[in-house]
């Protein structure tokens, strides 16, 4: 398929070059010249690089990042064809995606959500889950796409489904993993051993997909940025908003929130956000350590 992939962060590099190795072929664009994807062409705006694309994929940082690749100054509005479909891999605002969707639509031009979970190994291994919103027909067409870039796709329903459900999932993986961390910290200030503390959680049902995959890093102090603390700031704050449009209230997330701002004002928003930890840390005077710490 023709594809135009627009936005080269940390997840969409290693999907666009999914593509490629697929077969397909692909025009990228990056905001900030210089990413490359070995085998793709190179566009110098969205515009330029969906003329004649059958799907615009998506991966940028938040909804006014979309709008503006979409909408902006040589956005790709200009020169989508009719019958073209966008796919959104980016997470964003379920209610900004319904009004994005709307207005393409008035160009013959489909849109499906399709954030999606399995960090950067998974975009790198090709072994992402897509959460999917958008007609079934759009879907199937996408298919092919999908699968050279993960390995499962969840439909949630019609298009906006996509964003509001990824908001559930990251909400569960926020609070799950501060969790984790508080349990880690008091436990520690009390002196029991935190490795001894991970295999007790291990073999008993408090544990989690989540800690069996943070804790290897946070035993080992290894905060390099899986996914950065200020992008599941991002996405909390996007929950909280999604929350407040379906006056639904979520305190946890909530108080979980002001611990991601003051881990933002430590200067830890491009480290990944298991360094929330650090912050407990300091409050408690203690410092988690691991077998190999
Ligand atoms: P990264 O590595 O922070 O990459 C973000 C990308 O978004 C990167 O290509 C940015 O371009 C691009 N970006 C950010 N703002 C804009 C604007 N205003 N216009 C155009 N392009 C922009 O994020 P990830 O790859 O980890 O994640 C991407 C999404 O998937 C995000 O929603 C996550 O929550 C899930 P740059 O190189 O900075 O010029």
């Amino acid at each position: 398929m023709r594809v135009a992939f627009l936005g080269l962060g940390i997840m969409g590099q290693s999907m666009a070059s999914n593509l490629v190795k697929a077969g397909h072929e692909v025009t990228v664009w990056n905001r900030t010249p210089g990413k490359l994807v070995e085998g793709a062409a190179v566009a110098p705006t969205p515009a330029a690089a969906t003329q004649g694309a059958e799907v615009v994929w998506l991966c940028v940082s938040d909804t006014d990042a979309v709008e503006e690749v979409i909408f902006g100054k040589d956005g790709a509005a200009l020169s989508l064809s009719e019958g073209a479909i966008i796919a959104d891999s980016s997470t964003i605002s379920p209610s900004a995606t319904l009004k994005f969707a709307e207005k393409v639509a008035a160009k013959g031009v489909a849109w499906v959500d399709a954030p999606m979970t399995g960090s950067k190994i998974g975009a790198r291994d090709g072994t992402l889950v897509f959460i999917v919103g958008g007609e079934e027909q759009n879907i199937e067409r996408l298919k092919p796409l999908f699968a050279a870039m993960g390995k499962k796709i969840f439909r949630m329903g019609e298009t906006g489904k996509g964003q509001a459900t990824k908001l559930a999932m990251n909400l569960q993986i926020a609070m799950i993993y501060e969790g984790f961390a508080e349990a880690l910290t008091l436990a520690t200030k009390l002196g029991v051993d935190s490795q001894q503390l991970v295999s007790l959680i291990e073999a008993t049902m408090v544990r989690s997909g989540v800690v069996e995959y943070k804790a290897p890093f946070v035993l080992q102090r290894d905060f390099t940025p899986n996914f950065p603390l200020r992008l599941m700031h991002k996405d909390i704050r996007l929950t909280l908003e999604a929350a407040k449009e379906a006056r639904v209230k979520l305190p946890g997330l909530q108080t979980v929130e002001e611990i991601y701002e003051l881990a933002t004002e430590e200067g830890n928003k491009d480290l990944d956000y298991a360094a929330t930890l650090t912050l407990l840390e300091k409050w408690a005077g203690v410092q988690v350590k691991g077998k190999a710490a």
